[in-house]
């Protein structure tokens, strides 16, 4: 081999270059193996950090506690950019971005690598000193919140070393390999194999430890709902839209809507819960889970309806709640006179802000702990959350709640508050059409439309349809379960053959006539009316 073709040293690769630059198809050659060594550095960093967080607890996994932390700063327009472009994936969609921007960078160093070990390492370390401090900066962390991101970095440096050992031998410089036949080309595709291998088998097994492991899906099973002592009355008959298609009354837990912050569902063990009541109050009260089974529970039908829920959105849904009245563990802690708000908080960290007076005022605001007759999903918050009538969830319905403090709108602010969303949040009147779907072609003569309508603690009164620029009509009101519920209907649309737009808008027993000024979902609800587009024809 001539001189000039000597290949660096191994291991460093940033030895004075020959005095022959290397042939110009060589070098891109090079560069990609070292960004393909980059990469798989930072795919096993992260994989073993999974692993590790597989022991430790899944929020100190150094993606999922970077992304909690992109997840609490996102400011409110990108957050309801999100909701709109991805609904429920918004979650799945910012793993997309991160891996997306984790690859970049990890590419980068992969090709610094080549030039300077040392220096890759270094950003290794800080990128693993960014996971570590993500994990720690949790409100679950643990005290061992930064031990997955310093295993996985170390796994990344090894790995980092390992590969470009290979790389900084012949690959991409030797005439023969940027022929594709080199030695050290095949070892360097062994080793990058052995690392995917050990990644992929490391994510692996930290997912089933996360999920096998969780004291709370255990629990759940074991949890034997006691029987309300204030039982709901059955859903009227006539409770279900007569439209076929229109969403059941009752919305399925596995198909209720699912919106909040948490990357990884909370694991709450119900024999260690506690919710604390305290600030502006006599008495401080503790409430384990135990106590609160052994209450008397009320069972009441109540529609939960999301602020981010733009007009004819789907971030509703309705279900059979079973819980403690709250106003009953704030009447054993006394609020202070002056006292206007309970800001509750989740195990997590999320904070709602909820006026005093929506929780003493006898409508069924509860600590619920089941939903639909089963203890409440995961998801929605086992063991215990928040369920209030006629507020939105940013405001109201605090999942893992294990906090409550009595205080005022002026000395504390909320989570979402805090990102630009104002600190009330009471439900705006609604309704939308769901049959038929707009954009469906429909035959003239009869056709059946209908849908729902919500204006939870007030109750709906009528609905009204309206075709083009005609008059409004009343359409048929479903039953009315509670004023707490929302309300379906249904109506026989003579169809005439063009395209035509139908609007809808409700009446509610309070405020009267549903607006038709359109409002953003940003500061405190959508408003608007609903409308669908059909074409008509034989
Ligand atoms: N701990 C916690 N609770 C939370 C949230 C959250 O992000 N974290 N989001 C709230 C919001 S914005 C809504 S709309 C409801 C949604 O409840 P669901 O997921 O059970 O439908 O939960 C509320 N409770
Ligand atoms: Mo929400």
């Amino acid at each position: 081999m001539p001189p000039d073709l000597m290949p660096d040293d191994p291991g460093t690769g940033d030895e004075p270059g020959p005095a022959t630059p290397p042939t110009r198809d060589a070098r891109p050659s090079r560069r990609g193996f070292a960004a393909v060594a980059g990469v798989l550095a930072a795919a096993l960093a992260v994989a073993v950090g999974h692993l590790v967080a597989g022991f430790v607890g899944p929020g100190s996994s150094p993606v999922v506690a970077v992304g909690g932390v992109v997840v609490d700063h996102t400011p409110q327009w990108l957050k309801e950019l999100a909701i709109r472009a991805f609904g429920t994936h918004d979650k799945t969609a910012l793993f997309v971005g991160l891996a997306v921007v984790l690859t970049g960078i990890a590419a980068g160093v992969g090709v610094v690598a080549r030039r300077s070990p040392h220096t890759a390492a270094l950003l290794v370390v800080a990128l693993g000193a960014a996971g570590a401090a993500a994990a720690v900066s949790r409100a679950a962390a643990g005290a061992a919140a930064f031990l997955p991101s310093a295993v996985g970095t170390a796994a990344g440096v090894v790995a980092l070393r390992a590969l470009g050992r290979r790389l900084g031998s012949t690959v991409g410089d030797d005439p023969a390999d940027a022929a594709g036949s080199g030695l050290d080309r095949r070892a360097f595709l062994r080793a990058a194999g052995g690392v995917t291998v050990l990644a992929a088998v490391s994510a692996a097994i930290g997912s089933a430890l996360g999920s096998v492991g969780r004291a709370a899906a255990a629990a759940r099973a074991a949890v034997v709902l006691p029987r309300a002592a204030r039982p709901a009355p059955a859903v009227p008959a006539g409770a279900q839209s007569a439209t076929p298609g229109v969403v059941p009354f009752l919305t399925p837990n596995q198909d209720f809507y699912r919106i909040d912050t948490a990357l990884v569902v909370p694991d709450v063990d119900p024999s260690t819960w506690t919710l604390r009541v305290h600030g502006l109050v006599a008495h401080e009260v503790t409430l384990t889970f135990a106590e609160l089974l052994a209450a008397d529970l009320v069972e009441a039908d109540v529609t939960l309806t999301c602020v981010s829920n733009p007009v004819g959105g789907d971030l509703i849904g309705n279900a059979r709640w079973l819980g403690l009245p709250i106003r009953e563990v704030l009447s054993r802690a006394v609020p202070d006179p002056t006292a206007d708000m309970v800001l509750s908080t989740s195990v997590d960290g999320f904070t709602a802000s909820t006026p005093l007076s929506v929780l003493t005022d006898g409508r069924d605001a509860l600590l619920a702990v089941g939903m639909n007759g089963e203890p409440l999903p995961l998801a929605h918050g086992f063991p215990v959350r928040m369920v209030v009538p006629g507020l939105y969830g940013y405001v109201s319905a605090t999942k893992w709640v294990v906090d409550l403090e009595v205080t005022r709108f002026a000395d504390r602010t909320a989570y979402w508050t805090e990102r630009g969303w104002s600190p009330r949040g009471p439900v705006k009147t609604s309704s939308r059409i769901e049959v038929p779907r707009s954009g469906t072609v429909v035959r003239p003569g009869p056709v059946a439309v209908g849908g729902t309508a919500w204006a939870q603690h007030r109750g709906v009164t009528a609905v009204q349809v309206r075709v083009d620029d005609g008059a409004w009509t009343d359409v048929t009101l479903a039953a009315e379960d509670t004023v707490d519920t929302w309300r379906q209907w249904s109506w026989t649309w003579d169809a005439t053959p063009g395209t035509h737009t139908l609007a809808v808008r409700a009446t509610d027993a309070v405020d009267g006539v549903q607006t038709g000024t359109v409002a953003d979902v940003v500061p405190d609800g959508a408003t608007g009316w609903d409308t669908i587009d059909l074409t008509v024809r034989a």
